[in-house]
């Protein structure tokens, strides 16, 4: 068997680099794969969207609202429940600026150190900026801040539902005013906490006391934690807005955020909408405003190791936005803030239930809501702050595998064969998958047979046409082992581009050491990012960079077998490139299990 591999191998490789064009060039050609196009109908009066109207009955069509008057909103009519107070300009953070402590006494560097482990963002300088900070001036694009909302049909309204977990009470407290202060108060109907089961005292009894006399804030208490998916349901069930809109707990709300999210859904019913997101720096609080100048840029997007990522918006799904008021369609979403009609939240199967704790529910959701008919979309005029944590501060009370098995849940309800490929990138998840030890199923199937969802290739076909489909069934993958060294090749853990390629122990678990021997004849490493080995002129290392052939009308790089007429060697911790020689057992390679 091994001696099979072992010729098998060495010939592959030493063709690879000897006969075909296939390592890659220096430059990274930028080519727009596919034009398929879904049409993103804005009219009320698309047939579709009628059908759905009145399959969810969002209680906002024309007929069912007699006195609903002409015209816009006015600012008066879309005045919020409460009015931010008056703020020191001076203050700390205020108007969403940085807070840098200075002249710190011990006691206070120690009060900052236990924040910033407790929270995993600066606790200590979030405690000293106002709950009501003001973001200053309204600096979206122009097209945004003069955006007007038609009265009829009426903006639905909407509830926001916000789970938390020991969070601290001026993150929370901020969120919280934070929509008071910007949201209209005829479209907020309430504001739902649920808290998953924390346990500081901060956030019991005081909150209880603190949010009652703002009369429209509850709170709903899971007793056991459960993890967001099931904190959420609870907050939906109980959610009496048409809407609901599900944020975290540490977020702040800009100017006129909601209107555009409610404006959308009204255009689209069947559309799941995320604001676009800020950056609040976890040291300094600093809010990054949005630059008039600037357009919105990125989208969504899954990698074959079902980790959710951003990438920059392709050029056809750019010129299909006449302005910056259009929505960004986006094949897949963070899933932390959205809103969604509550019927059609329901309508769509809300979430896996038995997913747990946290991780991969966006992704379960984003192929759920496109394959039965929904869209996914960014509203770039809508524009909310979170705090992005330097790490999770969240115990996991099952261990980290809670995300895999949230995973191989997703891939086997929705993946059809292209589970396969995440499979031979994920050993843990393919053994969770072999065994069937990631629950019962049958009730998502069902669900899917239902609402009569597409298949996951029409899902690539047609929402990520650019992505990158590594092969269904490749000839030869898994991890890369020389026969000399007994060691495999690895893509490290740094950021990977354009670094020599190491060699590290075998642990067969695929991740960094995943590699598959194409058609083209390509070593790639096709997980997160699609990287390729790159043959380098002795005694360079052999370097890891971005693969040229891209799909579609990409082609590999140019030949190379003037230059490397060699064989893939391990020599002491390098792989290089060496005249071959059948005898050295470092130019032998096998792929392991
Ligand atoms: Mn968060």
């Amino acid at each position: 068997m091994i001696s099979y591999n072992f010729f098998f191998l060495s010939f592959f490789l030493l063709f690879f680099f000897f006969f075909k064009k296939h390592s890659s060039t220096l430059e990274v050609m930028e080519k727009s794969v596919s034009l398929q196009v879904i049409t993103t109908p804005r009219s009320l009066a698309d047939p579709l969207s009628l059908q759905i109207r009145d399959l969810f009955s969002p209680g906002s069509s024309v007929s069912t609202q007699p006195d609903c008057l002409s015209g816009f909103y006015s600012p008066d009519e879309l005045k919020p429940h409460f009015m931010r107070p008056m703020e020191d300009p001076d203050g700390p953070g205020a108007n969403g600026r940085a807070f840098i402590p200075e002249n710190m006494s011990p006691a206070e560097m120690r009060e900052k150190q236990e924040g910033l482990v407790r929270n995993g963002f600066d606790q200590f300088v979030s405690d000293r900026i106002s709950v009501h900070r003001s973001l200053g001036n309204d600096t979206r694009h122009p097209e945004c801040v003069e955006q007007k909302f038609r009265h009829c049909p009426r903006l639905p309204d909407t509830s926001v539902i916000i789970v938390f977990h020991n969070e601290a009470w001026s993150t929370l407290l901020r969120t919280i005013y934070s929509i008071l202060h910007t949201s209209p108060a005829i479209l907020l109907r309430e504001i739902i906490l649920v808290d998953d089961a924390s346990t500081q005292d901060h956030l019991k009894a005081p909150l209880d006391l603190h949010v009652q006399p703002l009369k429209i804030v509850r709170v709903l208490r899971q007793k056991e934690r459960k993890g967001l998916v099931a904190a959420r349901l609870l907050g939906a069930q109980e959610a009496k807005g048409n809407v609901l809109t599900f944020l975290d707990s540490h977020c702040e709300c800009f100017h006129g955020w909601l209107e555009p999210l409610l404006a959308q859904l009204r255009e689209q019913p069947m559309a799941v909408v995320s604001p676009e997101i800020a950056v609040i720096d976890s040291n300094t609080l600093k809010f990054t405003k949005p630059l008039p100048s600037a357009g919105a840029r990125s989208r969504g997007n899954f990698d074959w190791g079902l980790s959710f990522g951003w990438e920059n918006i392709p050029e056809p799904e750019r010129l299909k936005r006449k302005d910056e008021t259009y929505p960004v369609r986006t094949p897949a979403f963070a899933g932390g803030l959205f809103s969604i009609y509550k019927d059609f939240f329901n309508h769509i199967g809300t979430y896996d239930g038995q997913m747990e704790i946290w991780g991969g529910e966006n992704i379960e959701m984003s192929f759920r809501v496109w394959m039965c008919g929904g869209q996914l979309e960014i509203v770039p005029c809508s524009v909310v702050g979170h705090i992005f944590r330097t790490r999770t501060p969240y115990s996991f009370p099952k261990g980290l595998e809670v995300i895999v098995h949230n995973q191989v849940r997703a891939a086997e309800v929705w993946m059809d064969d292209y589970k396969n490929v995440f499979y031979r990138r994920n050993k843990k998840a393919a053994f969770i998958a072999q065994s069937k030890s990631y629950g019962d199923i049958s009730e998502r199937l069902e669900l899917k047979e239902k609402l009569q969802c597409k298949n996951f290739s029409w899902y690539l076909e047609n929402v990520y046409p650019e992505v990158f489909v590594p092969e269904l069934a490749p000839a030869l993958f898994g991890s890369l082992m020389n026969m000399g060294s007994h060691t495999c090749l690895d893509i490290g853990e740094r950021k990977p581009v354009r670094r020599a390629v190491i060699l590290y122990k075998c642990h067969y678990m695929g991740g960094n050491q995943h590699f598959e021997y194409t058609v083209l004849q390509e070593l790639r490493h096709n997980t997160a990012m699609q990287l390729c080995l790159h043959a380098t002129i002795e005694p360079e290392p052999v370097r890891i960079e971005l693969c040229n052939y891209k799909g579609g009308s990409t082609v590999p790089a140019p030949q190379q077998h003037e230059v490397f007429k060699k064989c893939l060697t391990v020599e002491g911790v390098k792989a290089i490139m060496k005249t071959c020689n059948p005898a050295d057992k470092y130019q032998h390679w096998t792929f392991g299990p």
